[in-house]
């Protein structure tokens, strides 16, 4: 944790803003785009239409389907974890919104860089969770192929996959697939990244690259206010989609509790970046309710009243609110979907255990496309060193 003397909290857009411009620039600013408000109320935006094709309503419910589904893979990981089946879990809980309503607005022909996080997109892109916690477990090196669903690996080093997206994004131009004015084959490439990620060389290079190439990007932060213990107030004294500015590109708020404006903006921007009008910085401004990881406990530097706060915010219940008070769905919906999630848990208890435990020769198996010489060597070497126990050493898997 810092040594450095805390910096006022007001805000969380740095305590020049609230101070020069008063409570108007607390949590977010006028200039966050949104909606659905917390309480569940349908607003309009002057520059964001909702566009959810010819049944609004059945859109909307599918979003909540979805988000309490990925809130369930969450919570059963998240007791996995606890119950020594997994190595570590980074939680989502508070972001689904974010995650739900970017990844719905992708189209099948787009591609994603996701960190570690982003379980609700790798639910859009129909990755089956199971698949994520083979990652987690320790049994698998990915845990899928990057071209089922157009979805890459996940990242733990913060901010590298931001590069590979705007590398892979220069590709598509180089491939003739952005800005043809083709519908079904023009795309785009999503880079996720966090508010500390927004820190790195990596992730600064990415925006000039982008720039000065006109790359198809959206760069979509998930600002949930921590780097692990650091606050966004150790990152930047301007909100973080003013930054965009200064690279050359646009830059845009949006409530990340809120899954209709999350949706509008990503589907805008990626409409831009497709059609061959560059990248868009997206500050989807959320609040990661959970810890860091299983490994960490938020308690030690943050106060439970901040926690309390972004509750009432909670991306789940104003879309319920919102079905609800408008007569959308009856009870039935919710039972159904509270059944769905109680199958997609079993699922994920039963099929955990049962992931199948790697060879520790399969290493050497998925370094390059054809095996190099050496790495044959190597494989060999290492092949008859596991021979050359008579019984296995505890602990050590089989051949
Ligand atoms: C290059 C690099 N430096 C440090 C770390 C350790 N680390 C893991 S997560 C994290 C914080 C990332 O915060 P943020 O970008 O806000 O994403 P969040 O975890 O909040 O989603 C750090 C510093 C790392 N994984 N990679
Ligand atoms: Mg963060």
């Amino acid at each position: 944790m810092s040594e450095n003397p805390p910096l006022p909290r007001a805000g969380a857009i740095g305590p020049d803003l609230v101070e020069a411009f008063g409570p108007s620039q607390v949590h977010g600013g006028p200039e966050l785009v949104q909606l659905l408000s917390p309480e569940g109320e349908r607003v309009e935006h002057p520059e964001f239409a909702l566009d959810l094709g010819d049944d609004e309503d059945e859109a909307i419910k599918g979003f909540y389907r979805d988000m309490v589904l990925t809130r369930r893979i969450d919570t059963e990981a998240t007791a996995l974890q606890r119950h020594g089946e997994l190595g570590i879990w980074a939680q989502l809980l508070g972001q689904e919104a974010a995650q739900i309503g970017s990844g719905r607005a992708l189209l099948p022909q787009d591609f994603v860089f996701p960190t570690y996080r982003e379980h609700g997109v790798a639910w859009c892109r129909d990755i089956d969770p199971l698949r994520l916690l083979g990652l987690f477990r320790g049994v698998d090196q990915g845990g899928w192929n990057p071209n089922d669903g157009n979805f890459g690996l996940y990242t733990i080093v913060i901010g590298a996959q931001t590069l590979h997206a705007v590398g892979y994004a220069m590709g598509m131009q180089r491939d003739g697939i952005v800005g043809t004015g083709d519908a079904e084959r023009d795309g785009a490439v999503v880079a996720y990244f966090g508010d500390g990620a927004s820190s790195q060389g990596d992730v600064n290079e990415s925006f000039i690259f982008s720039s000065v190439f006109n790359a198809p990007v959206v760069f979509f932060c998930q600002n949930n206010q921590w780097a692990i213990s650091e606050p966004i107030e150790r990152q930047s004294r301007i909100p973080l989609y003013q930054r965009a500015l200064g690279f050359g590109f646009p830059g845009i708020r949006v409530d990340g509790n809120d899954v209709l404006a999350c949706y509008a903006v990503t589907q805008a921007a990626l409409r831009r970046a497709r059609e061959g009008s560059g990248p868009t910085f997206v500050e989807a401004y959320t609040y990661r309710m959970g810890a860091h990881t299983t490994t960490d406990d938020p308690t030690r530097y943050r106060l439970s009243s901040e926690l309390e706060h972004w509750k009432l915010k909670d991306p789940i219940a104003r879309v319920r609110a919102y079905l609800t008070r408008n007569g959308i769905v009856d009870d039935d919906f919710f039972t159904d979907i509270e059944g769905e999630a109680e199958k997609l848990g079993e699922h994920l208890r039963e099929g955990c255990k049962a992931l199948p435990e790697p060879s520790p020769l399969s290493v050497f198996d998925q370094v390059y496309v054809d095996q190099t010489p050496e790495l044959a060597a190597q494989k060999e070497g290492f092949a008859a060193y596991l021979d050359s126990f008579e019984t296995a050493p505890e602990g050590a898997l089989s051949r």
